[in-house]
């Protein structure tokens, strides 16, 4: 029975670790599809938004796919 408790937890663990390292592409976060992402769109991904003003150097009508590659590499990296 104790078996069957840590399989169950090393499998609840794996599947958490696997939905938080999961990161919303460029064109999932732009969903009006204008080639930026603003700040509200921004909102739907945490670590994005709560850099979002170091992140949108240029700031134009919002972040651009290299902005947006970028600040993922850099602040929405989870570590395994
Ligand atoms: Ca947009």
């Amino acid at each position: 029975m104790r078996i069957i408790q840590l399989v169950t937890l090393m499998l609840i663990l794996t599947l958490a670790t696997f939905a938080l390292a999961q990161v919303p592409s460029f064109e999932e976060l732009d969903t009006d599809a204008d080639g930026y992402i603003s700040r509200s769109e921004a909102a739907a991904l945490p670590c994005l938004a709560a850099n979002y003003d170091n992140i949108d150097t240029r700031s134009e009508q919002g972040l651009d796919r290299s902005e947006y590659q970028a600040a993922v590499a850099e602040y929405c990296q989870i570590e395994s």
